[in-house]
């Protein structure tokens, strides 16, 4: 980084130490790691600091419908404030039911102001699936359908956000025989738009897709299910801590038993990372860094960020072997005729590795409590097969 640059992302810095409280070094570290997270090239870090410094903060109108408030409650409980200061002082959240003061026609008025205020401009976040069964009667506000308000929402929004399961597919609210036919967004509009899935997300995700699209105009790259790449790229099981476990054939078989006790593989309880598409365990929930995540509990993914599994899915049915990749903690050491070379297997769990480490060291510096690394089991030794024989696993 030339002078120049340095000397703005120090000012930066300062302004927001000054308007928010957060140290220089932490924000400093969240700008890099976010930038790492996102994939920037140099420089990215000064782009999101003059991005969250800027006075000018994007209007977000927030509606809720079928859900249980989980999606806000994750940005708004965080043990250290960092994060919470960072999303509320980086948008500027016009309309949000269960956040602002005002209430019935005045609540309303905010919403229509926003939106006249800020047409074309406005970031629209949807929490909540949308029931479509009967013409929609099955959720109102302000005696209008949700169907309806999403619509006239998202007409004039910059960009459309579907936070948490729910808004993604229809989450649980969704469950057979989905009595009132609760649809995600993007059904609902007839369009594809950005998903933040989770039950609830982890917030990081939703404050580095805001960031991206402040920083660079945009929102990030998208699976064909709207899931931003730099989150829900890799399924769980490629980077799990106990992954080494799975490649070894050593399996809990039953809650408490030996096998549970020592940390093992939890595939046989029916755990969905191999086919859920999340960065679960390396990002952590709750602030509190590392090992705050299910599979670090002790309870098997349940595959809440994937339409198809979470909630679809018996939790002990066990999951479909989506791909069994190298993991993104070490590159397999084998390699099939005619198939990935061990080059490119290593770049890829290394450039993974790089992204995955960056975005656990963000959790675990803005999280005070973050606990020492795990020991590594004594007899655990690192993959020989980039894919797993039958019998490993049946
Ligand atoms: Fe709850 Fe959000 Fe789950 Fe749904 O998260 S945590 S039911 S995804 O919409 O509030
Ligand atoms: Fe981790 Fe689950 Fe994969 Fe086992 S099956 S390695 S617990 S993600
Ligand atoms: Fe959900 Fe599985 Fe992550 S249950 S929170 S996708 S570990």
């Amino acid at each position: 980084m030339n002078d120049l640059a340095s000397h703005e992302l120090d000012a930066a810095a300062d302004a927001v130490e000054q308007r928010l409280g957060i140290s220089r070094r932490e924000f400093l570290q969240f700008c890099a790691t976010t930038a790492t997270t996102l994939g920037l090239a140099t420089g990215g870090d000064l782009a999101i600091a003059q991005a969250v410094q800027k006075a000018q903060r994007p209007s977000v109108i927030w509606l809720h419908y079928q859900e249980c408030t989980g999606c806000s409650e994750s940005m708004l409980r965080a043990e250290h404030p960092t994060l919470e200061k960072l999303i509320l002082d980086t948008i500027s959240l016009d309309y949000h039911e269960t956040l602002m003061a005002a209430a019935g026609h005045q609540a309303e008025a905010a919403r229509v102001s926003a939106m006249k205020q800020h047409k074309g401009r406005y970031v629209l976040v949807v929490e909540g699936a949308i029931p479509t069964r009967d013409n929609g009667i099955y959720c109102k506000v302000g005696g209008r359908t949700a169907v309806d308000i999403v619509r006239e929402c998202a007409a004039d929004a910059a960009a459309v956000i579907a936070i948490g399961s729910c808004a993604s597919w229809g989450g649980m609210p969704s469950t057979d025989p989905n009595p009132t036919g609760a649809s995600g967004v993007s059904q609902v509009l007839g369009k594809p738009v950005v998903t933040i899935p989770g039950c609830p997300p982890n917030p990081y995700n939703f404050l580095a897709t805001v960031v991206n699209f402040l920083a660079l105009g945009k929102l990030p790259e998208v699976d064909k299910l709207g899931r931003p790449l730099f989150a829900y790229g890799r399924v769980i099981h490629d980077h799990c801590e106990r992954r080494a476990h799975f490649d070894a054939g050593r399996f809990a078989l039953e809650f408490g038993d030996d096998g549970h006790r020592k940390g093992y593989c939890l595939y046989k309880l029916g755990c969905k990372g191999p086919e859920t598409h999340a960065n679960c365990s390396t990002l952590g929930f709750g602030d509190v860094g590392e090992a705050s995540w299910p599979v670090a509990c002790g309870h098997p993914c349940i595959g809440c960020t994937e339409q198809g599994v979470g909630f679809a899915k018996p939790i002990h049915a066990v999951a479909r072997l989506a791909t069994v990749a190298p993991t993104a903690a070490y590159p397999g050491v084998a390699e099939r005729q005619g198939e990935t070379s061990f080059a490119a297997a290593a770049a890829l769990a290394a450039i993974a590795g790089a992204a995955a480490g960056a975005t656990a060291m963000m959790a675990k510096n803005l999280g005070k409590s973050a606990l020492p690394p795990a020991e590594a089991p004594a007899d655990a030794k690192p993959s020989d097969a980039t894919d797993v024989p039958p019998s490993r696993v049946a």
